[in-house]
C-alpha cells in the first residue's frame, strides 16, 4: 500500500492545481498534507505539459520573439515580470498557485513580491513549472545544483538527477554544466523541471572561448544569456559585484577567491583594467531579463572560502555593491535576490544576513550553506547544513545545498540525495524556529506516530522514508514488529514510551492521576520483582 498520495488543490480557477503530497495515518489520526516539489513526473524525450501556457498568454504582453514557433519575449516594450504585475497590483495565478501551496494569503504574496521581499522566478519560455516562491515570509527553500562536467556525466544522467532531486525535495535547481553539450544538457533539463531552473551564464560564455576568460566581452555574454533566457531559465547568477578595485582585497586570503564566476570576471578584470563588463553594462542586462522576467541572482563572486576568510573587507564591499546593483534591477521591473557564503564560522552567521538585509533593502537571500568549520571534507552537507539551519532561522529565503563530494568531487544520485535531504532538515528547522505557520503540524503528526508506536505511519511521514523502513528492518525485519509496542533501541522491557503508556491506561483504569498510579504501579512492580526471586534480568519468556 502506498500510503502517500498526490494530491491537487484548486485555486479559484480550474487550471490552478496546486500539488501536495498526502500521507494517509492510521485509525483516526487525519491525513497530512506536505508541500511536494517531485512534479508529475515527465517522459524524458517528450517534457511535462505547459501548465502556465494560457497564464502567460492571456496577459496579452508577450509574442514569439522571431517569429512563429520561436521562444516568446515582451512584446510592448514593458517588463513581463511577476514584479511588474505585483506592484501593478495584480494577482497572477502564478502568485494564487504559491499562495495556495504556502497557506498564505494572496495578497500578502503580491505586497512581497511588490516590494522585492520575495521573488517568484518564472521565466515565460518555462511553462511547465509549478511557481514557488522565495522570500523570508514563507517557507525555507532548497537549491540543488547539478551539471554535467567536461569530464563526466551524461545528459539523461543529469536530467535523471535533475528528477532525483526534486523527489526529495529540492525546490530549485541550477544547472551547472560545463564542456561540450551545454545547450542540449539544459534544453532537455527545462523542459523536465517542475521547479525553476538557475544557471550560471558566464560558464557557457567561457566554453564560447574555449576557456579563456581573458577573450571573453559584453557582446559574447549578453548572446549567452539572450540563448539562455529564450530557453526558459528562470534565474541567472550574476557576479557584477566583483569590481576591479575589489580584487586586491582577496590578496591576503587564506583561500582567495573560491567562486568560479567571481574568479573568472577578476582574471578579465585585471587582464583589461577595466571595470567589469557585467558592471558597466547592467542596466542592459535588466532590459534583457525584464523581456523574460528572468530573475537576478547576484553572485558572490568573493565570498569567503574558508573560515579564516569569513565577514573579510572583499567579502563586504561586493555585499554593499549588490546592494547598489538591487535598486538598478528594481527600477527596470526586474526580481533579485542576492548570493551569499560559503565558509563562515556560527558566530559570524548573524551579522550576515543584517547586513544582507540591510544593505540589499530586504532583497531575498540566498547562501551556499555555510559551512561552520572547514576540518570535514567528506562531511560538508553536515558542516553547510549546521551553518544553513542558523542562517535560515536568521531570515535566509534559500540554501543552496552543499553535497559530501564538496571540494573533492562531482555528487553522482546518491550525494544528491544526501544534500538535499541534510538542506530540507536545515530548512524545516528553521522553518520551525521562524514559527512559520503550519511548520510545526508535521512534527507533532510524526512525534504522534512515534509515541503511538505507528511504524508506518512515521516512515511515510518521513523526510526519508526508504531509509527510515530500511534502518528499522534491518534490525526487526518481521511484518508485525512494525506493530508492536517496542522498538529495537530499549527492547520489549526498557521501552519509555511504553512504560508512559501503561502508566496512563492504569491511571485511566483505576480512576487515580499519573502520579498516584505511578506510586501503584511501583509498589506492585516491587512486590513483583521480590516474588520472582529479585533478579535483575529476566528470561525473556514469549
Ligand atoms: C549560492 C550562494 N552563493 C553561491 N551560490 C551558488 O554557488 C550559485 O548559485 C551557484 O549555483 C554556485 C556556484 O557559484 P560560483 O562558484 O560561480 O560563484
Ligand atoms: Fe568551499
Amino acid at each position: 500500500m502506498n500510503a502517500r498520495r498526490k494530491v491537487y488543490v484548486a485555486g479559484s480557477r480550474p487550471d490552478i492545481q496546486v500539488p501536495f503530497a498526502e500521507v494517509d495515518l492510521a485509525g483516526d489520526n487525519p491525513p497530512v498534507r506536505l508541500y511536494d516539489t517531485a512534479g508529475p513526473g515527465s517522459e524524458p524525450e517528450v517534457g511535462l505539459p505547459p501548465l502556465r501556457g494560457p497564464w502567460i498568454a492571456e496577459r496579452g504582453d508577450v509574442a514569439p520573439s522571431r517569429g512563429a514557433g520561436t521562444p516568446l519575449a515582451a512584446a510592448n516594450g514593458k517588463p513581463v515580470t511577476q514584479l511588474a504585475y505585483a506592484r501593478a497590483g495584480v494577482v497572477t495565478p502564478e502568485m494564487e498557485f504559491v499562495a495556495v501551496r504556502e497557506g498564505m494569503d494572496p495578497e500578502v504574496v503580491r505586497e512581497e513580491i511588490a516590494t522585492g521581499r520575495a521573488v517568484l522566478p518564472a521565466n515565460i519560455n518555462h511553462p511547465e513549472i509549478e511557481p514557488m516562491i522565495i522570500g523570508k515570509r514563507f517557507l525555507v527553500k532548497v537549491n540543488a545544483n547539478i551539471g554535467t562536467s567536461a569530464v563526466t556525466s551524461s545528459i539523461a544522467e543529469e536530467v535523471d538527477k535533475m528528477s532525483w532531486a526534486t523527489k526529495w525535495g529540492a525546490d530549485t535547481v541550477m544547472d551547472l554544466s560545463t564542456g561540450k553539450r551545454i545547450h542540449e544538457t539544459r534544453e532537455s533539463i527545462v523542459r523536465n523541471s517542475p521547479v525553476p531552473i538557475g544557471t550560471v551564464p558566464i560558464y557557457q560564455a567561457l566554453e564560447k572561448v574555449d576557456g579563456d576568460p581573458t577573450k571573453l566581452s559584453w557582446e559574447l555574454y549578453r548572446d549567452t544569456v539572450i540563448e539562455q533566457a529564450e530557453q526558459g531559465v528562470d534565474y541567472m547568477t550574476v557576479h557584477a559585484g566583483v569590481l576591479l578595485r575589489y580584487v586586491p582585497l582577496a590578496v591576503g586570503r587564506v583561500t582567495g577567491i573560491v567562486s568560479r564566476g567571481g574568479s573568472i570576471m577578476a582574471a578579465w578584470c585585471l587582464a583589461h583594467h577595466q571595470e567589469s563588463f557585467l558592471y558597466t553594462h547592467f542596466a542592459e542586462l535588466c532590459e534583457i531579463l525584464a523581456k523574460y522576467d528572468v530573475t537576478f541572482s547576484l553572485g558572490d563572486g568573493l565570498r569567503p572560502g574558508s573560515i579564516a576568510d569569513a565577514n573579510d573587507e572583499a567579502q563586504l564591499a561586493e555585499l554593499k555593491t549588490l546592494g547598489e546593483l538591487t535598486t538598478v534591477a528594481w527600477d527596470h521591473g526586474v526580481q533579485v535576490m542576492i548570493e551569499g557564503p560559503g565558509h563562515v564560522p556560527m558566530h559570524k552567521i548573524k551579522e550576515n544576513v543584517d547586513l544582507q538585509q540591510d544593505w540589499c533593502h530586504e532583497a531575498p537571500f540566498y547562501t551556499l550553506g555555510p559551512l561552520t568549520t572547514d576540518v570535514a571534507p567528506a562531511y560538508d552537507h553536515i558542516t553547510s547544513a549546521i551553518g544553513a539551519a542558523m542562517i535560515g532561522m536568521f531570515g535566509t529565503a534559500m540554501l543552496c545545498y552543499v553535497t559530501p563530494k564538496e571540494h573533492l568531487g562531482l555528487p553522482d544520485r546518491d550525494d544528491v540525495k544526501a544534500g538535499v535531504i541534510a538542506y530540507k532538515i536545515a530548512a524545516h528547522a528553521a522553518d520551525l524556529a521562524k514559527g512559520h505557520p503550519g511548520a510545526q503540524a508535521w512534527d507533532d503528526a510524526l512525534s504522534k506516530a512515534r509515541f503511538e508506536f505507528r511504524w508506518e505511519d512515521q516512515f511515510n511521514l518521513s523526510l526519508d522514508p526508504d531509509t527510515a523502513r530500511a534502518y528499522h528492518d534491518a534490525t526487526l525485519p518481521a511484518e508485525p514488529a512494525k506493530t508492536a509496542h517496542f522498538c529495537s533501541m530499549c527492547g520489549p522491557k526498557f521501552c519509555s514510551m511504553r512504560i508512559t503508556q501503561d502508566l496512563q491506561k492504569y491511571a485511566d483504569e483505576q480512576g487515580i492521576t499519573v502520579a498516584e498510579a505511578a506510586q501503584a504501579g511501583m509498589q506492585e512492580k516491587s512486590d513483583e520483582f521480590v516474588d520472582a526471586g529479585g533478579r535483575v534480568y529476566l528470561p525473556v519468556t514469549s
